[in-house]
């Protein structure tokens, strides 16, 4: 998991050697659904489970939630469960801007605080980092300012912090390389002896959703999802009305006749109109219980593979 660009992706594509991992080198978001691609590592299984950006520029955090729910929803179902959670990070990223952070808040939401210490917070883009001069005028070889950036995502709650706190673990995909890759999975695959790292896990989604019967917007990743959702439509329908105070006003002072209601007027309404269609569309998805989250056709979901929940050696699930 991870924004979009972060390398989520390019990942999948370096641990399986699989090329057919769409990874993108453009500005616009690339990978639309959930997509499952394998690989051997030390005789097991290993099934990586390439998702969206939560931040996607295509499609808004709802539905971004909805296809990686049914996903999640459909695996539970199927006894099929996570063993870990890899969350990526470029550590080329100069700020952490909003969307990292929300992104943050979903992860931990989703996953639930029972199974924290099997996320796997990870950093990559260390071979793209440049060295910079600082404020005191010291210079900083590329190395020095990804370790600054890493101790500040560490030391800051807003960042890792309080992931970390909660059991998460930290590392590196340093090179970019595949050694480096299956080294980060490696972590999960044998729980017996990794303090239960790697141990499958229900992730609280997969509860709320699949044994508690909950609406997405009733669960603690769909609220967080529908709270925003809800701010932007009292925003909408607040800009709406003073956008038709402004249109009557401007007809009692020159009359409908004289054309004078400004044009913009009405393209602004219409915008927003369409913004308003948009949040309503969205809330539908909210609104959806498993089965229905199951049965929409239009969402592709790749099949969940191998069974963790019961008899599990030699497999090994991580999103
Ligand atoms: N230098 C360098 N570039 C990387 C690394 N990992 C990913 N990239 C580049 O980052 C860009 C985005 O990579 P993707 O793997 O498509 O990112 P993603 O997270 O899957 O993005 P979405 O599918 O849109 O969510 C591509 O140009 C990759 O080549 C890395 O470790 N080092
Ligand atoms: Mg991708």
């Amino acid at each position: 998991m991870g924004v979009t660009g972060s390398g989520k992706s390019t990942f999948i594509q370096t641990a399986t050697g699989d090329r057919s991992v769409g990874v993108n080198h453009g500005l616009r978001s690339c990978t639309r659904e959930v997509e499952v691609h394998s690989v051997r590592i030390d005789g097991f299984q290993v099934n990586l489970i390439d998702t969206p950006g939560f931040d996607d520029n295509k499609r808004s955090e709802t539905e971004v939630l909805q296809t990686i729910s049914t996903y999640l929803a459909k695996a539970s179902t199927n006894q099929v469960l996570l063993n870990g959670i890899i969350y990526v990070h470029s550590i080329m990223q100069t700020r952490m801007g909003g969307s990292g952070i929300r992104s943050l808040g979903i992860l931990e939401r989703l996953t639930g605080s029972h199974n924290l210490d099997n996320i796997l917070l990870v950093s990559n883009m260390w071979d793209a980092l440049k060295g910079t001069v600082n404020n005191d005028g010291q210079y900083l070889t590329g190395q020095q300012v990804g370790e600054l950036r890493e101790r500040e995502l560490q030391m800051n709650p807003e960042f890792w912090k309080g992931l970390i706190d909660q059991g998460a673990h930290t590392s590196r995909h340093c090179g970019g390389s595949w050694e480096s890759a299956h080294e980060l999975i490696r972590r999960f695959l044998c729980p017996e002896s990794n303090k239960g790292v790697g141990r499958p896990m229900k992730l609280l989604l997969q509860m709320e959703l699949v044994d508690q019967h909950k609406r997405l917007e009733e669960t603690e990743v769909g609220n967080y999802i529908n709270k925003k959702l809800y701010e932007g439509q009292q925003k909408l329908e607040k800009e709406i009305m003073e956008l038709r105070r402004r249109h009557q006003r401007s007809l009692d002072k020159y009359g409908a006749s004289s054309g004078a209601s400004p044009s913009d007027i009405g393209s602004q309404l219409e915008e927003k109109k369409k913004g308003l269609n948009d949040v309503r569309k969205n809330s539908e998805i909210l609104g959806k219980r498993v089965d229905q989250l199951i049965s929409d056709h239009g969402i592709k979901v790749a099949t969940p593979v191998g069974r963790t929940s019961g008899s599990h050696a030699g497999l090994c699930n991580v999103m």
